[in-house]
């Protein structure tokens, strides 16, 4: 532990005794001895071992004593005890900026506020300039320190990460000095979340310095927190923090291996390089005596264990080395296997541009079909389309594939509400003539999991849905998914043969990798749309297709891989029950 975190761990004690009011001589002297050791001239440890931290102004026994807690047990048993006693919400609203023990007390007991998330959505319902000490002025503040703190503390999306990494690569690609470089950890495997981005560059050592150099002054970068001659770490002007590693080209490959991940992976990997007597770390793979026997390649590792080459978005050790090794990997699908986009909104709801504009696009990226899936009457807040507006659209839609001949050919849709009862908001008269159903929920997340689990059966169960919308409700970083069975929701698709999305918009990308690998082990298609409310929107299908291959998912177990005709005949029962409704 360094200064810094245990000054955290005596603040965060002081805010906690404060919030619990207890005695407040103590509280006062945590909180100095939290300024004094963020400041200290050393490092606390080893002071604490040299027994020179008993000697520094105000820090008493006490203090001396828990630092001494701290080292050995990574915690204080007191903190612990107060932890439990609020809220755990309330512990990371007292760290954000102008929300001290008193005004976040005041904000539970008043308005009911225990997380962060609460407190945003208050300040931007301005809930809070009501209360005592609290103004217009101070929930702007707050705003701005809420958003701060998430970019401290916070992993990014990836949809926010990567293409930050991609920039990055393409300029240092440039440079003559960099023979090799890509991006690894999370971004290369594709997780849906990302702590920071990792860089790695072969050179030839002559050139590690001059690459360093460049790396630091790239105009994206706003601080440098380290720079080595092959280690560099700085955070960009968004706050995001990237690590570049220089290794010479005869490593690239073990490297590339090593900083791709998942640590798991990585263990599991040299393990197996253990029982044959050799070595793999980020220089190469070694031999008995150390001697070098290969690493310029990323294959030479699967190799050197006896295994065929594992892709990236596979590599979190969750039986995929088990299936290299029985010759069982799955050919994973590619962006270019998909035929169609089944779920997107045009300006008639909450989407921004026509029909035309929307289907100008999809015909643009040569997909073959696309479901014009805009909301229906329950969402009143998007506009959503009532039988007479929907009808009215269908024939827009007629027109145009008329007019287009059917590249792409568009097909009518919805993405109807599931209501609170588990019913859909449209009758079986107007869903008959459509070609697609896509169904959602958007209202009552908070429902206990048996209900909201029984609501989305039954809406499957009605037996006109085709594709169950991004199916757990999740908005990365802002909203959790609703409580729901899974499985149960699952098993209700494949009774009934609907699909289950993964919507690739950047926010959702819902279902995810354990719940697809689910999906494809119980038989249920997938459907990766891209949700799109705009033209632009329709590049997404690329973060889905790599949610999809985290998920082990093949062209198979996505049903948008299909030709349109095979699609219709996979769910031509939901529309036949629907013409006997
Ligand atoms: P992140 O940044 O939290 O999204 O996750 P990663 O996976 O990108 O992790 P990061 O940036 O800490 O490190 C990049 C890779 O380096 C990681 O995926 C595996 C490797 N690595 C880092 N630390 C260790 C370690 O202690 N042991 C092993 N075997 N590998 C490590
Ligand atoms: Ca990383
Ligand atoms: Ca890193
Ligand atoms: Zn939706």
């Amino acid at each position: 532990m360094d200064n810094a975190d245990i000054a955290k761990v005596f603040f965060e004690l002081a805010d906690l005794m404060e919030f619990h009011q207890v005695v407040d001589f103590k509280v006062r002297a945590f909180r100095s001895a939290a300024q004094i050791i963020e400041n200290l001239p050393e490092p606390c440890t080893d002071m604490l071992r040299e027994g020179t931290l008993a000697e520094v102004p105000r820090i008493g026994e006490g203090i001396v004593r828990r630092v001494a807690e701290l080292c050995r047990t990574g915690t204080l048993a007191e903190l612990e005890e107060l932890r439990k006693r609020a809220p755990a919400g309330l512990a990371e609203i007292l760290r954000i900026d102008g929300m001290g023990p008193r005004s976040t007390e005041l904000v539970w007991h008043e308005l009911g506020i225990t997380t962060v998330d609460e407190l945003e959505a208050a300040a931007k319902a301005q809930r809070l300039r009501g209360l005592p000490r609290f103004g217009a002025k101070k929930e702007e503040k707050l705003l701005a320190a809420i958003a701060a703190h998430r970019r401290a503390s916070g992993r990014y999306k990836l949809t926010q990460a990567y293409p930050h990494a991609e920039a990055l690569v393409r300029q240092l690609r440039k440079l003559p000095e960099v023979l090799r470089i890509e991006a690894c950890g999370t971004i290369r495997r594709r997780r849906d979340t990302v702590g920071d981005i990792d860089l790695l560059v072969a050179t030839r050592q002559e050139h590690a310095v001059a690459v360093a150099e460049r790396f630091v002054h790239l105009p994206e970068v706003r601080d440098v927190v380290a720079h080595g001659e092959t280690k560099c770490t700085v955070h960009l002007k968004d706050g995001i923090q990237v690590d570049l590693r220089i290794v010479p080209p005869e490593s690239w490959g073990a490297a590339l291996h090593y900083f791709t991940g998942s640590k798991e992976h990585n263990i599991a990997i040299r393990g197996l390089a253990v029982r044959r007597g050799l070595k793999i770390n980020e220089y190469g793979i070694f031999g008995e005596d150390d001697q070098r026997l290969g690493g310029e390649e990323e294959r030479e590792i699967f190799a050197a264990v006896g295994l065929p080459y594992i892709e990236p978005e596979l590599r979190e050790n969750r039986g995929e080395i088990e299936a290299a090794a029985e010759g069982r990997l799955p050919h994973l699908v590619e962006e270019r296997d998909i035929r169609g986009d089944l779920h997107m909104h045009t300006n008639e709801t909450d989407g921004q541009a026509t029909l035309e504009a929307m289907v100008a696009e999809a015909r643009r990226l040569g997909r073959e079909y696309v479901a014009i899936t805009d909301h229906s009457q329950a969402l009143s807040m998007a506009l959503g389309l009532d039988p007479t507006r929907l009808r009215a659209q269908g024939r827009q839609i007629d027109a145009l594939n008329d007019k287009l001949g059917g590249r792409p050919h568009v097909l009518r849709g919805i993405e109807a509400d599931i209501l609170a009862d588990g019913s859909v908001d449209l009758g079986p008269e107007v869903l008959r003539e459509l070609d697609w159903v896509v169904a959602s929920v958007h209202s009552m997340f908070g429902l206990p999991r048996a209900e909201q689990t029984r609501r989305i059966v039954r809406a499957l169960e009605s037996g006109v849905v085709d594709c169950l919308g991004h199916p757990t409700g999740r908005l990365i970083g802002q909203r959790e998914p609703y409580a729901v069975d899974l499985e149960a929701v699952l098993d209700a698709a494949r009774r009934v043969g609907a699909a289950v999305e993964l919507n690739a918009f950047p926010d959702r990308l819902d279902l995810w990798d354990v719940h697809l690998r689910m999906a494809q082990q119980m038989g249920v298609p997938v459907v990766i749309s891209t949700d799109s409310h705009a033209p632009f929107h329709m590049l997404h299908m690329r973060y889905g297709v790599w949610t999809a291959r985290r998920g082990w998912l093949e062209p198979k177990d996505v049903a948008n891989t299909l030709p349109l005709r095979e699609l219709r005949a996979r769910f031509a029962h939901h529309h036949r029950q629907l013409a006997h409704a």
